[in-house]
């Protein structure tokens, strides 16, 4: 059904994510809020005088629609109790954990769903208004998963994608959802749906034609090449496919060799007590990440005397993240009572062993931060794709540093050949990676980066936008 009041806006191109590429901070000004996403489309935005649709990231308020250089921003309001309903239950205690393979147990609650059907709605009705004749609309995301189906039906004359950026779970876990059906027919909505990973799009091959009346294709699904085809009642065909996300390779390079950054980097260990091996760890504040596990890895080789205390330092930056969902505080409590206890145990006076900063930090401290770090520990449960894994390759044009990193994340499908690739389920695993990497030898460490940089390089976050928006039929 195309609704009457649906007439076309004039944007070509538009990008629907839950959040815009500006905040509205406390005093009511918008501020620029970067990213990985915002790095990829905003200059195909700009040049194609495209829209990204959105919401401020403050309840509450509706502030205007504006344009920025040639892109249009268009906020989507959303109230208080709809950012507790949608976004901190439904998609941050029902969907999240759910996706991440249940490593926290997921809530359904009749009432958050609903609010998750009314802001899809509105972020759909938004993109209809938007969007000119014929366009382009590329929703992102877990939070946004019905408006692919919700603008086709306001709108059948645009082309639609979607892509998810957490992993899409096995069906045996998503078949607990209440709502499995009609955020699958959601989904098919669109004409491309995208995948961090091959698993992630079979996954969700599987389940379409399990749970819905569409049927499914058994093509192999191979990473920015073969793509599986679903075919929903009406006759549409929906093309699946395997996109993983990267970062903005080249940026992060260039930083890295400024000697701005080498600088602090050699002063960042100094400050240290110049430690013979630095570890890293950089997550959001997330239970998916597995601080813990590598936390208490790192204490067992203290503890068993494979790692030397007075040689070693860990630095652990953890970002606060969704602190109103129940999950998070918990687990917060926990990492900073193992960090304590570990610091208590292994660290003397003025040279704790563990450095923890619960706090968000600049792009260029951060850079320093992946220079200084021998070895770089990412053991996620589950994740996507984690970009941290990637920023620490692309921030190495020295070839040194050595990556342990989790098998349960997109990022080992892309890195796997020059990482140590951990079972974080397997603490004793963990330790063993952690060990090896730190005491690898120079030529060893090397080979690997280097096998792993020209991954990243060639494959960066541009590179990813315009290989999913070429599925879509959109030429660069
Ligand atoms: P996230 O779960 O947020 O992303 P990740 O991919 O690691 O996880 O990205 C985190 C980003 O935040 C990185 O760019 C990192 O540099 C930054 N960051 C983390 N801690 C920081 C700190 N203390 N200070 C400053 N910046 C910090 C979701 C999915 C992932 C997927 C991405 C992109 O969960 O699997 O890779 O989206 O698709």
């Amino acid at each position: 059904m195309t609704h009457a009041e649906d007439a076309p806006g004039s944007s070509d191109l538009l990008v629907v994510a839950n959040r815009l590429p500006f905040d509205l901070d406390e005093d009511g000004e918008w501020r620029r809020a970067p990213g990985g996403l915002v790095t990829a489309l905003e200059p195909t935005l700009r040049s194609r005088g495209g829209a990204w649709v959105g919401w401020p990231g403050k309840p509450d308020v509706a502030p205007s629609a504006f344009d920025d250089e040639g892109m249009a921003i268009r906020p989507v309001p959303i109230s208080a109790d709809e950012v507790a309903a949608y976004y901190e239950g439904f998609a941050n205690a029902t969907l999240w954990p759910l996706y991440h393979d249940v490593v926290a147990r997921p809530r359904f609650e009749r009432s958050w769903w609903e609010a998750y059907r009314t802001v899809n709605e509105r972020f759909a009705a938004a993109a209809a208004d938007a969007a000119a004749e014929g366009a382009t609309v590329w929703v992102q995301d877990y939070q946004l998963q019905l408006v692919p189906q919700m603008l086709r039906d306001r709108r059948p004359d645009l082309r639609i994608g979607f892509f998810l950026h957490i992993p899409f779970p096995p069906a045996e876990l998503f078949a607990q959802l209440p709502w499995r059906r009609p955020v699958v027919e959601g989904l098919l909505g669109a004409d491309v749906v995208g995948f961090q990973t091959v698993g992630g799009a079979e996954n969700f091959r599987r389940v379409a034609a399990r749970l819905t009346d569409a049927t499914a294709d058994d093509a192999p699904i191979t990473v920015n090449g073969g793509s599986g085809h679903v075919t929903a009642p009406d006759g549409r065909t929906i093309t699946v496919g395997a996109h993983p996300i990267s970062v903005d390779a080249g940026h992060l390079d260039e930083t890295a060799r400024g000697d701005e950054v080498a600088e602090r980097a050699r002063s960042l260990r100094h400050e240290l007590g110049d430690p013979r091996t630095v570890l890293l760890g950089v997550d959001r504040l997330d239970y998916t990440k597995g601080i813990d596990v590598r936390l208490q890895a790192f204490a067992e080789t203290l503890e068993d005397g494979r790692l030397d205390p007075a040689e070693t330092v860990l630095i652990q930056v953890a970002t606060p993240s969704r602190e109103r969902v129940e999950h998070y505080a918990e687990m917060r409590d926990d990492i900073e009572l193992t960090v304590g206890r570990v610091n208590g145990e292994y660290g003397s006076i003025g040279h704790p062993v563990i450095h923890y900063v619960h706090r968000s930090t600049p792009r260029d401290e951060l850079v320093a931060f992946y220079r200084a770090a021998d070895v770089m520990l990412v053991t996620p449960y589950r994740d996507g794709m984690n970009l941290v894994a990637k920023e620490y390759v692309a921030s190495r044009p020295d070839g040194d540093g050595a990556l342990v990193l989790s098998e349960f994340t997109g990022a080992a499908d892309d890195l796997g050949e020059g990482a140590f690739l951990v079972n974080p389920h397997d603490i004793d695993a963990v330790g063993d990676a952690i060990v090896t990497a730190a005491s690898l030898d120079h030529e060893e460490s090397r080979r690997r980066m280097g096998l792993m940089r020209e991954q990243v390089l060639a494959n960066d976050v541009e590179r990813w936008a315009a290989g999913f928006l070429e599925a879509l039929g959109v030429g660069s």
